[in-house]
């Protein structure tokens, strides 16, 4: 055998399957070719995927961060709002705009009442008794249907508080005549002599039943007027009352 021989002997010992591609080659290379295509495919899906959420995030991220920023400036406007105020509020307490004066005793200049009862001995108890400071002397009426005292402040004020004594040193059963205790401000002056209707003064407060050793009645704001009337609603009765105490400030215009 020569070289020649022997080089095609060589060759035809080499398997077809390195030298001639297989029958179905074709499907072959297509199959390589698409599968690297799907991974290249499934890696640029992947990688969308990943841009899209890594997008996602910092879009969240940015709106969190503009949320934080719009309730900072939010919370800072409102004590903007806050400071503007107080300083209006500030300044309007300097002008007298709404400040409050301070609530003190109001000395009635002169005191009325209904009637004056007189003692079998000629003892008189007028008005004044109810406003002289002491508490062992008090006012007496005769009797009558709602008797009333009243204080002549001799200017107008506004009424805070009023604090009715009742008379000291006596039964029980005369104190008790203290009762249904009602008080209010009035502008008109009360003649005396006269009944007093119930709804002749703006009525602070009414405290039903036995008015006890004292009686205190609160007015609500805006109550003012020169008269404070003391009344118990009663029939038929005596009122004598040791001492009218009276709160608020005068009006400023
Ligand atoms: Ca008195």
């Amino acid at each position: 055998m020569n070289a020649y021989d022997n080089k095609t002997a060589l060759l035809k010992s080499v398997p077809r399957t390195v030298m001639d591609p297989p029958p179905d080659g074709l499907m072959y290379c297509t199959v390589l070719f698409l599968g690297a295509n799907m991974r290249c495919i499934l890696l640029g899906v992947i990688a969308a995927i990943l841009v899209a959420v890594a997008a996602l995030v910092l879009a969240c991220a940015a709106i969190t961060m503009s949320t934080m920023n719009k309730s900072e400036d939010e919370t800072k406007r409102l004590e903007d709002l806050e400071k503007r105020f107080r300083n209006l509020e500030q300044q309007l307490n300097i002008q007298g705009g709404v400040e409050k004066p301070e609530v003190s005793e109001i000395r009635p200049g002169d005191a009325l009442q209904i009637s004056i009862w007189t003692s079998s001995g000629g003892r008189k108890y007028p008005a004044g008794l109810a406003a002289d400071g002491n508490d062992n002397t008090h006012m007496y009426t005769n009797r009558h249907t709602n008797p009333w005292w009243c204080a002549d402040l001799q200017d107008i004020y506004h009424i805070k508080r009023v604090v009715v004594t009742n008379r000291m040193h006596s039964e029980e059963a005369i104190r008790a005549r203290a009762t249904n205790l009602r008080v209010g401000v009035t502008s008109t002056r009360p003649q005396v002599g006269e009944n007093l209707a119930l709804d002749a003064y703006t009525l602070c407060e009414e405290k039903p039943g036995y008015m006890g050793p004292i009686g205190i009645v609160n007015c609500p704001d805006g109550v003012s007027g020169q008269y404070v009337i003391v009344q118990f609603q009663v029939a038929n009765n005596h009122m004598h009352i040791a001492e009218v105490k009276i709160y608020g400030y005068k009006e400023t215009l």
